[in-house]
């Protein structure tokens, strides 16, 4: 990793802290015990990124009697030089100034946590008093505040040695409806931040009497009342004279083996069915990845996925890149030991998954944080990152370890059959009633399953493709509905003249919801519609169409998150028989950065006709490998306004709306 000079003069400001108090809840996500934790976070984030740029290896953690709470750590210390754009010291900025920090510069720091940070000064912000004391070049410099106004100048305090940060905080009760930290909570959160960063050691300390403990106060609640006899809630000075006298509790999470440990602190209560945990890491650039995995008796899998130490509840393109390659390789490996033969069907990616305990961590330099609760990693080329690193890792690792391969594909083949008995009994039972009152389209290619939440139709533009995507499909799951004529502009016509489209007709039936005032979502035959068209002008007219047909009659449908964009790959890159793909010039050029440009060829497709089924399947409709982009609605009056931009006589906007139209649909992972 390069080195990067970097002081005072680096850090960027935004805005003050007003707005802060007044919404808390717009930097928190609440006043209640979930925001309450999440100051605690924060300040901790930014010690874990002075670890994560490799000055920092102890945190200590401590919660007071007083409701207070100190993190310091061992890093560079935050500069105190006075910045000379503003005429103060840079601790102040930082923790006075909204949004101030060194992440938001670009340079600096090499990675770094992004979802708890919103930065020191909105926990400033929202604390009674807070003392910063920050060791640098042998002084002691500190600088105090009340409810984020700082109470004098930074001043040296005297000397230390070492350097580092120790930042005390007493969240303000004028905000937080309870300052009730919950030991438990905090020990979780910790020790996955230790478990994710090898070389780090935390030490979390409860100073406060037990009886102010959270977790015990309900068990202490009881005692005090059975000793009072009374049904009255007992004072808490009543508590405190039945209570033992407080002893500190300290915990020091510090974990030699990383997320092996981690792997195996999940595994403990499980059933393992091989004893060497499977690990590797790789790291090119800015990018780094870690995967530890053991696969037990059971059947559910536990897969947990992080990017820069956050949880990503939500998956993105790292975990997709795990999930194809790991049913990719241990299919290769099955076919190739003759354990799956010829005739038998690829294991599915549940398959192989069934009772795996993974932990996939990745780290790199800017990520991108979407979805509902910003826990999804969006950044794209950590999909072929991960997904090359893992298919050719894990492969070693199989031919290496024979005896635990061959339980981990055993547990696979066993998971396959369950699965296809299971699907022929539930195919018995299929769901009949609304086939049965309306006429489905004749052009409509119908999947086996009938439970509408499994089940998808995908719209395909021209008759060759909708053959191509009939072939490729699987039909137990996957619909086809293949779109002929031209598809009527509904900005532009009234309902009824829209209604005797047949294109839309055929739409219409097939979802089985009705539109208009008669809609009726739980009718939906099928909880995904996914629009297929060619990446080119033709198809994404025809896109658009379908959209605002979608947004005027059936706008509920895109609001319930079931409409989304297919994304075919624009380019294949083929190396020593193996396929990549990649769906822009960006990501072609990763791929071919990592490949090394040595024996390749590049296949760039004009429209889905020129894929073969094969290709289209893995690409576009494999559910284990595709991306999908979900179309939302975020601000309906902004959207609606947009259509009317799109579908209206203005050409010019029209045009600039189409290019820009990524930003209507979001990028999800299946
Ligand atoms: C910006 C630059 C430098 C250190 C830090 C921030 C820093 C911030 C925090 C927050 C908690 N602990 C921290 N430790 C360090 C580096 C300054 C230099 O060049 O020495």
């Amino acid at each position: 990793m390069t080195e990067h000079t970097y002081d005072a003069t680096d850090i960027q400001v935004l805005e003050g802290l007003e707005p802060v108090r007044k919404r808390p809840g717009m930097y928190i996500g609440s006043t209640g015990p979930r925001g309450l934790h999440h100051l605690v976070y924060e300040v901790v984030d930014n010690s874990v990124d002075e670890a994560l740029a490799g000055y920092c290896n102890r945190i200590e953690v401590t919660l007071h009697a007083d409701s207070s709470v100190t993190v310091s750590d061992n890093g560079r210390g935050i500069p105190v030089k006075v910045m000379p754009q503003f005429g103060k010291s840079a601790l102040e900025i930082v923790m006075t100034k909204l949004h101030a920090g060194g992440k938001f510069g670009g340079e600096g720091y090499k990675v770094s946590g992004g979802l708890h940070g919103v930065g020191v000064s909105v926990v400033n912000a929202l604390s009674e008093e807070v003392t910063v004391e920050v060791c640098r070049e042998g002084s002691l410099f500190r600088q105090s505040y009340e409810r984020g106004v700082p109470v004098a100048d930074v001043a040296k305090a005297g000397k230390c040695s070492d350097t580092g940060t120790k930042t005390r905080f007493l969240p303000d009760a004028q905000i937080f409806e309870s300052l009730d930290l919950n030991f438990n909570t905090l020990v979780q959160r910790l020790r996955e931040v230790a478990f994710l960063n090898r070389a780090l050691t935390i030490v979390l300390t409860d100073e406060r009497p037990a009886a102010a403990r959270e977790e015990d106060a309900a068990a202490a609640a009881l005692v005090a009342e059975g000793n009072g006899g009374e049904a009255a809630r007992p004072e808490r000075t009543v508590v405190e004279e039945v209570q033992p006298p407080a002893e500190a509790r300290t915990v020091t999470l510090y974990y030699e083996g990383g997320i092996i440990d981690f792997v195996r602190h999940v595994s403990e209560q499980k059933d393992p069915i091989h004893d060497k945990i499977v690990y590797f890491s790789d790291a090119v650039e800015d990018q780094q990845m870690e995967l530890a995995m053991q696969w037990n008796a059971g059947y559910i899998d536990n897969v947990f996925s992080f990017a820069n130490n956050i949880n990503t509840h939500e998956g993105g393109a790292h975990l997709s890149g795990f999930r194809a390659a790991l049913t990719r390789t241990i299919n290769d490996y099955a076919r190739s030991k003759g354990i799956l033969k010829e005739k038998d069907e690829n294991l599915s990616g549940e398959d192989v998954r069934e009772g795996v305990v993974a932990i996939l961590s990745v780290k790199l330099k800017e990520p991108q944080f979407e979805g509902q609760t910003k826990t999804k990693l969006g950044n794209s080329e950590m999909r072929s990152f991960v997904e090359q690193t893992v298919n050719q890792k894990l492969a070693e690792f199989l031919e290496e370890n024979p005896g635990e391969a061959k339980k981990i594909v055993t547990k696979a083949v066993q998971a396959a059959h369950a699965r296809a008995a299971a699907r022929k009994a539930r195919d018995l039972t299929r769901r009949k009633s609304v086939l049965e009152n309306s006429t489905l389209p004749g052009k409509l290619a119908d999947c086996s399953m009938k439970e509408a939440a499994s089940t998808e139709m995908y719209l395909v533009e021209g008759d060759s493709a909708g053959g191509s995507a009939k072939q490729a499909r699987d039909r137990s799951f996957q619909a086809i509905l293949p779109l002929r004529g031209k598809i009527i502009n509904a900005e532009k016509a009234r309902l009824n003249k829209i209604l005797s489209n047949v294109e839309i007709q055929a739409i219409v039936t097939a979802m089985g919801t009705g539109l208009g005032d008669e809609f009726d979502l739980e009718q939906a035959r099928y909880h995904k519609l996914i629009i297929m068209t060619d990446a080119d002008v033709d198809g994404s007219h025809i896109r658009t169409l379908i959209l605002t047909f979608l947004f005027r009659n059936m706008k509920e449908l895109i609001e319930a998150g079931f409409v989304y964009v297919a994304q075919p790959p624009l380019y294949k890159v083929t190396q020593k028989r193996n396929d990549y793909y990649a769906f822009n010039d960006k990501e072609l050029e990763a791929v071919l950065d990592r490949l090394g440009r040595q024996g390749i060829s590049i296949q760039r497709f004009k429209g889905l006709g020129e894929m073969n089924p094969d290709q289209l399947w893995e690409t576009t409709m494999n559910p284990e490998r595709r991306t999908l982009l979900q179309v939302t609605v975020d601000d309906a009056a902004i959207a609606d306004e947009t259509f009317t931009i799109l579908m209206g006589d203005k050409v010019e906007p029209r045009r600039e709306f189409i290019e820009a139209n990524a930003k209507y649909v979001k990028n999800l992972d299946v």
